[in-house]
């Protein structure tokens, strides 16, 4: 039930499983490796193992192998700094890292696949997974600063794949192809709905936009995904023929602009809510709906359910197959066994969801997520500064950018490359703030915690 690419292996052996770059391999092939890669992975004797990996046709034979081998994998993100790593592997003990590009971790055992290949294969009784089995670990920022480690079922997955499959159009037939990182649910995805539905993955490494339409042509692809920056890129780029039936589109909000310049060019959009904790999107709306234009992400997928609370603000609730039942580091908010998303919307007569603000102050640039406390942690532990606060600016590139405002200990002056020197060791490029500003004062709220809306509205009216 749960053995996808064993089924696969079997019925359809000689299937093209992945494209990367020049090199194919057929379901049969991807299983053989897998299967060898998981006796030398057994020799770790571990049964949690971190994976650094980069979006390539080894990383996808190691995620497989590890499955084999009833090993649970923790996707880390490559964006991030040694420090931000060690952190999140540290809180749910995880000591041995395979990788598949470089890394500088201390106090963790490291080994990239030809380490591996080294180890001497054991042979093991390979024990099929059952739903509740945990096949991936991510993590997602968290307001407090910290990441919460999510883990996500075998039924997680097989059930998010398959209202996916339902909703988005796609069979055995089709043609996938992946350019978001593995290491996200985005691109995770993609892999498991491919081997599920037994269809090929086109899988990209590098995002490019020329590269990335040259392959969509060659290989006659019929469904991707991806997160609104990377469309605005593909379209800023002449878009060829093709034959694309489905562009789904996640992690952040869209425009109705980007929406219907996509419509008018020919790209057949569906917008889509979806987080890590719901392993990918459980409420789409596809091109052929009229309400697509109309500033709504869709309606909930057959197997899901979503409820708006009016008693907190409209925060969105939803409960289903897809949908995680804890987090392995911190407590998850549940209300009568509906999952609390921390965004507010509202749905209307025909169950349509509107996606309004978020409750938590996450900031999403580029489809990669941050949360303004991780940020201030890291300034106020500069010397110099007494006092941060962090908000977001709109902008053209990435959606929303994080800035920061600090308040300096009386009598000392900041200076802001030695600042951003300080926060480049401990922060992922991503998250460094694309601008500074030196207040007297920031504003607090009477519980003593930074009023992020009156931050907020200070810098808003200081850029005006
Ligand atoms: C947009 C991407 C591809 C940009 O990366 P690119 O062009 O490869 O940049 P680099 O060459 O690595 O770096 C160049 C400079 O740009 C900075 N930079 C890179 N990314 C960002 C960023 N996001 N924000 C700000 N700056 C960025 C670099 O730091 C570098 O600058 P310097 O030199 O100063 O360091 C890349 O960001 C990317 O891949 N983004 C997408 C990530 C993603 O997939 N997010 C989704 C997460 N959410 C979910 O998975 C849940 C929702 C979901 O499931 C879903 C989401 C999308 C689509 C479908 C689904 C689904 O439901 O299936
Ligand atoms: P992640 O935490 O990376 O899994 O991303 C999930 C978060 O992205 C959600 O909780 C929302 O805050 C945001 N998000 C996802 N889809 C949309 C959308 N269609 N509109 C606005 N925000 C979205
Ligand atoms: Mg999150
Ligand atoms: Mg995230
Ligand atoms: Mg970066």
């Amino acid at each position: 039930m749960y053995e996808w690419l064993k089924v696969q292996a079997e019925q359809q052996p000689d299937k093209t499983a992945v494209v990367y770059e020049d090199q194919h391999l057929s379901f049969k092939s991807l299983y053989k490796e897998a299967l060898k890669l998981s006796r030398h992975l057994k020799r770790l004797d571990r049964n949690r193992l971190g994976l650094y990996i980069g979006n390539t046709l080894e990383a996808v034979v190691l995620v497989h192998a590890s499955m084999i081998a009833g090993i649970e994998i923790v996707l880390i993100n490559t964006r991030l700094t040694a420090r931000e790593i060690t952190v999140q592997l540290g809180d749910i003990d995880v000591d041995t890292v395979i990788t598949t590009k470089p890394l500088e971790l201390e106090g963790h055992r490291l080994y990239d696949l030809t380490d591996l290949y080294e180890l001497e294969p054991l042979s093991y009784n390979v024990d099929p997974p059952t739903g509740g089995t945990t096949l991936s670990i991510m993590f997602t920022s968290g307001t407090t600063g910290r990441a919460k480690a999510v883990p996500q079922s075998y039924r997680n997955h097989f059930t998010s794949a398959k209202g996916c499959e339902q909703r988005f159009g796609y069979g055995h037939a089709s043609i996938w192809m992946n350019v978001n990182p593995i290491y996200h649910i985005s691109g995770f995805s993609i892999l498991m709905r491919s081997v599920i539905a037994g269809c090929p993955m086109v899988l990209v490494g590098k995002f490019d936009e020329a590269r990335i339409w040259q392959k969509v042509v060659e290989y006659g692809v019929t469904h991707t995904s991806m997160v609104p920056i990377m469309l605005k890129r593909l379209m800023a780029h002449p878009i060829p023929d093709h034959n694309l039936e489905g562009v789904l589109l996640g992690g952040a909000g869209v425009t109705r602009e980007v929406l219907k310049e996509a419509l008018s060019k020919g790209l057949p959009v569906y917008n889509s809510f979806g987080m890590t904790e719901t392993c990918s999107q459980i409420v789409s709306i596809g091109p052929g709906d009229p309400k697509i234009l109309e500033g709504t992400a869709g309606r909930a997928l057959d197997n899901v359910e979503v409820a708006i609370d009016h008693a907190n603000d409209g925060e969105i609730l939803v409960k289903g197959g897809p949908v995680i039942g804890h987090y392995l580091n911190a407590d998850i908010e549940i209300t009568e066994k509906f999952f609390r998303t921390g965004d507010m919307g509202y749905l209307d007569e025909e169950g349509y969801l509107y996606i309004l603000d978020r409750r938590k102050d996450l900031i999403i640039s580029g489809g990669e997520n941050i949360y303004p406390k991780e940020i201030e942690d890291a300034a106020n532990a500069y010397e110099k500064v007494a006092n941060s606060a962090v908000v977001k600016r709109q902008d053209d590139e990435w959606g929303e950018v994080p800035v920061l405002m600090i308040e300096a200990v009386p009598g000392e002056t900041i200076d802001e490359r030695t600042l951003i020197l300080h926060l480049k060791a401990r922060l992922a490029r991503y998250k460094l703030p694309k601008d500074i500003k030196v207040v007297e004062n920031i504003i607090m709220t009477s519980t003593g915690k930074v009023s992020r809306g009156q931050n907020q509205q200070f810098y808003d009216q200081s850029e005006s």
